[in-house]
């Protein structure tokens, strides 16, 4: 095994940074260090945090990391920076919280840029949230802005995914009707300390996506919070994540769990891996060329790309 890998699997924190650096930056470097941790990852529960801009995903996030550390368990996490240009938010809540979380040593924080499609994940995201169940963290938070895509992305590679909405997130609960945010296991409405907070609760719990969960037998609840006011709610928000956390270890549902995460996470690299090919291999003159053939009833667009992935990988460039 690499030093690499021998570092991030004693927990070091130098060697966790730099392999996560290996992986944002697509180093091949960072597929040697994959090989070598195979099969060291699957003992942290690993949580998904997503929710719109601003919501106060990091700030619950290091509340909760907080108390778990509090009881000795070593936390794990990766707050994904979008790349858009609303989010102006401080990496993990406000300065004071960050600096009190930099002091415990039990906490790992990590903050990685996105390159995803269509603003999902990129793949390095899964690979990093990998390294940190390989170095030994007892819970693994995965932080992400979004609706939609990010959703799905981040619950192929987590156990727990928890949506943070507002009071004031009514378009999220539109997207809760249209069954677009039915994959959380846990709802959270924080900045209960504002108006609307139990309005706001009571219209997600109303909502169809509760009684159309993919696992059959869990209930998703609908907790109000006020993570940067009082604290109120925090503990139960832990106790629920914990609570999935028990109920995902019995009669196999954490195995099956993870292994549909991990069909979707494949499926989603071998595609992406695939259109890189593609895009690599299939130049702007190619394209000309096979434009012009189909315009001028030479050739039709369903021949040409069958002709293209007949040869596939083309050796040295497609061409029509
Ligand atoms: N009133 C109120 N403000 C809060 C609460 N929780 C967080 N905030 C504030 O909301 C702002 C955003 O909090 P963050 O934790 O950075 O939110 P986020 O969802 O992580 O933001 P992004 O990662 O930028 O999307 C900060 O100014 C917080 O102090 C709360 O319970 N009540
Ligand atoms: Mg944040």
């Amino acid at each position: 095994m690499s030093a690499l890998a021998a570092g991030v699997r004693a927990g070091r924190s130098e060697a966790i940074a730099r392999a996560i650096t290996l992986l944002e930056r697509g180093d091949p470097a960072a597929r040697d260090l994959m090989r070598a941790l195979r099969g060291g990852a699957g003992g942290a529960h690993r949580v998904g945090v997503t929710g719109p801009p601003g919501a106060g995903k990091s700030t619950l996030l290091g509340a909760l990391a907080l108390r778990l550390a509090a009881t000795g368990q070593r936390i794990g996490v990766l707050a994904i920076d979008p790349s858009s240009p609303f989010t102006q938010g401080a990496v993990l809540g406000d300065r004071v919280r960050m600096a009190e979380l930099d002091r415990c040593d039990n906490i790992y924080i990590r903050s990685m840029a996105t390159r995803g499609l269509r603003g999902g994940l990129g793949p390095h995201v899964a690979d990093a949230a990998d390294v940190l169940d390989a170095a030994g963290f007892d819970w693994v938070f995965v932080e992400s802005v979004g609706v939609g895509q990010v959703e799905l992305d981040i619950r192929s590679i987590v156990d727990s995914t928890t949506v943070v909405l507002v009071p004031e997130s009514g378009d999220q609960v539109q997207a809760i009707k249209a069954g677009l945010m039915e994959i959380a296991d846990l709802y959270v409405v924080n900045k209960c300390d504002r108006e609307g907070g139990s309005a706001m609760v009571a219209a997600v719990l109303s909502s169809a996506a509760l009684q159309h969960h993919p696992d059959p037998g869990w209930m998703p609840e609908v907790l109000g919070a006020s993570a940067g006011g009082n604290g109120q709610g925090i503990d139960e928000v832990l106790a629920r994540l914990q609570e999935h956390r028990a109920w995902l270890q019995l009669d196999g549902r954490l195995a099956a769990r993870r292994r549909s995460g991990m069909r979707a996470r494949i499926a989603g690299l071998a595609q992406r891996r695939a259109a890189e090919r593609m895009r690599a291999s299939v130049d702007g003159a190619a394209l000309e060329a096979a434009a012009g053939r189909v315009l001028d009833g030479a050739d039709s667009v369903e021949d040409i790309v069958q002709g293209w992935l007949a040869g596939w990988p083309p050796a040295n460039g497609a061409s029509a």
